[in-house]
């Protein structure tokens, strides 16, 4: 991470109008740090303030603040930056403080906040600060609640987080635009009393989806459903990191869906209950067991388990498009197709055609075909066993004994205790 400052100067760059911040009177914007890495960056364990156990941003991070006269003050910055999407494919996107999604914002119930926002992009903007309870006026819908920030300018937001839970930011303005741009960001408020809900891992996502045209860089923002990358924080299969836990631990996963179609979240070997919503935490009387929750479009849910078994377990969207990497949708289905003889005919017109598809669309996953520039495999990934023929949303819940308090570090494949693993029969058949 490196401060703005230091990005500042290192590229020339003219300072921050501190002169147009009044309601604050603040003699300084707090720094707006620069995340540059796109790996999940260890929890920020809080420095000062009430204390309270921190998440942990899949491929992304938090965001550091400062306490002045009482307030807890914040400072993200709208511009356009560059995300890796996975190795190999990279896209220009609009984000904060050097990625997209923006960094994790998160305090505790009862916490004055205090967030300066900062328009470095080429149109206007707001930030709306989804399912926090404030007043009107710091709701930040552009035209109905404010004016929205002109570029080069910064604005305040100040409000108390009066209740803890699971929420999110993005614009209020030129929404479909900057949603499609990849704006967005993850809050938490913790509770109180640091005992409450408590758990021994706190991860965060947002699910988001851009349409990029392989060896092109820019997201097409006038799709509405037909998208090529789905996307956790702006990361597909095999980009995504795993979650690491160790086994025995209570686990939290806390999502957001900002796409336009809902989202069957699903993991394998465990069961678990939704605990929170946007809307606040769920009774335990109210809760039931699940191994797949939807998410619901502009929602969030999280939902607790208890990593009780050791393995490598799949960790993914259920609808099957969601789980790949740019496709066409238009190809035919070729299963069953006698396509003996149409690949020499062919090849004298296009030399590299081939004839595939015929017994299905697996052989894909272990091709390594030349693609155009900036794109990503269909299905890719290797595993311990052979291709994983996966993409977008998909990756692995690690769970581990014996693994550090908080150790996130990859822990490798899993090694399968002897006589674990599915084995194929030699056996004489039975007649059927
Ligand atoms: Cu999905």
């Amino acid at each position: 991470m490196m401060t703005r400052r230091q990005f500042i100067v290192g590229s020339g760059a003219a300072v921050l109008g501190a002169a147009l911040v009044t309601r604050a009177q603040a003699a300084s914007l707090p720094e707006a740090p620069v995340q540059t890495k796109t790996m999940t960056q260890p929890p920020l364990v809080p420095s000062d303030g009430r204390p309270y156990r921190p998440v942990v941003t899949l491929n992304g991070w938090t965001l550091p603040w400062r306490v002045k006269d009482g307030w807890k003050e914040f400072h993200l910055v709208a511009e356009p930056v560059r995300r890796e999407i996975a190795p190999g494919m990279v896209a220009n996107l609009w984000g904060y403080n050097g990625q997209s999604p923006g960094p994790t914002i998160e305090c505790v119930e009862g916490d004055k906040v205090r967030i300066f926002v900062t328009n470095k992009l080429p149109e206007h903007t707001t930030i709306h600060w989804h399912g926090i309870l404030l007043p009107n006026g710091m709701d930040g819908v552009g035209g109905l609640t404010q004016p929205h920030i002109p570029v080069g300018k910064t604005y305040v937001y100040e409000f108390v987080m009066k209740h803890s839970g699971t929420f999110m930011y993005h614009p209020h303005a030129d929404e479909m635009v900057q949603m499609a741009m990849g704006m967005m960001g993850f809050i938490v408020v913790h509770p109180k009393d640091p005992n409450l809900y408590r758990v021994d891992r706190d991860f965060v996502f947002l699910i988001n989806a851009f349409d990029i045209d392989p060896g092109s860089y820019t997201p097409k923002v006038n799709t509405m459903l037909d998208f090529n990358l789905w996307c956790w924080n702006s990361r597909v299969f095999p980009g995504i990191d795993p979650l690491v836990v160790r086994k025995g631990d209570r686990v939290r996963i806390r999502m957001g869906n900002l796409t336009m179609t809902n989202h069957p979240i699903h993991i394998h070997g465990h069961n678990f209950s939704v605990t929170c919503t946007d809307g606040g935490w769920v009774k335990k009387s109210a809760r039931w067991p699940e191994t797949t929750v939807d998410m619901p479009i502009g929602a969030l849910r999280a939902f607790e388990f208890v990593a009780d078994a050791p393995g490598d377990w799949a960790f993914h969207c259920h609808k099957s498009h969601h789980v790949m990497n740019a496709m066409g949708h238009g190809v035919p289905t070729m299963i069953g197709v006698d396509q003996r003889g149409v690949a020499e005919k062919i090849n004298k017109l296009l030399p590299d055609y081939m004839a595939m598809g015929e017994r299905g669309m697996a052989e894909m996953g272990g091709m390594e075909m030349p693609l155009p520039d900036n794109t990503l495999p269909m299905m890719t990934g290797q595993g311990p066993f052979g291709p994983i023929e996966m993409g977008g949303m998909f990756t692995v819940v690690k769970i581990r004994e014996g693994l550090a308090r908080d150790d996130y570090k990859d822990p490798g494949w899993y090694k399968h205790p002897k006589d674990s693993v599915a084995y194929e029969w030699k056996g004489a058949l039975p007649a059927s």
